[in-house]
């Protein structure tokens, strides 16, 4: 399961009835520091782009009194490697990882519709 950091500071306590079900995805956060779709759009160096920074391994941590989790924290591509094959051995243990990201490295396909976004919504030139 992929999820941003933007979105999982709104639904973190989720991993907490994930764990209590006793469910075992690999859970990997997409760490790059606040609201990566909307700084295509508008503001890429706004403040209200921004989100707080969460030491996300100790609220795993902290949700997890019995320790059926794993994490691992990756910001390589061999680190990220690593991560995965860690999860790849552990298919019975939830494996949260934490990919740490530049803010604003995002897929082309990501990054295009942010300027047509903007173009649209704030009458910005669409330079492609
Ligand atoms: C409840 C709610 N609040 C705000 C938004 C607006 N919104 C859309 S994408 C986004 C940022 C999500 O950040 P993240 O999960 O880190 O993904 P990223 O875009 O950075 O890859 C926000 C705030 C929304 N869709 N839903």
């Amino acid at each position: 399961m992929l999820i941003g950091d933007g979105f999982f500071q709104l639904t973190a306590q989720e991993l907490s009835t994930v764990l209590r079900q006793g469910l075992t995805p690999v859970i990997i956060l997409v760490h790059h520091d606040g609201y990566t779709v909307e700084r295509g759009i508008l503001g890429a160096d706004a403040s209200y782009n921004n989100i707080a920074t969460w030491r996300y391994d100790r609220l795993v941590e902290a949700f997890d009194p019995q320790n059926l989790a794993i994490t691992a924290k990756a910001d390589t591509e061999d680190t990220l490697a690593a991560a995965l094959n860690t999860a790849r051995s552990n298919r019975d243990r939830l494996v949260f990882i934490e990919a740490v990201m530049e803010r604003l490295d995002a897929p082309e396909s990501l990054v295009k519709p942010g300027k047509a976004f903007a173009a649209a919504d704030y009458h910005h030139a669409l330079v492609s």
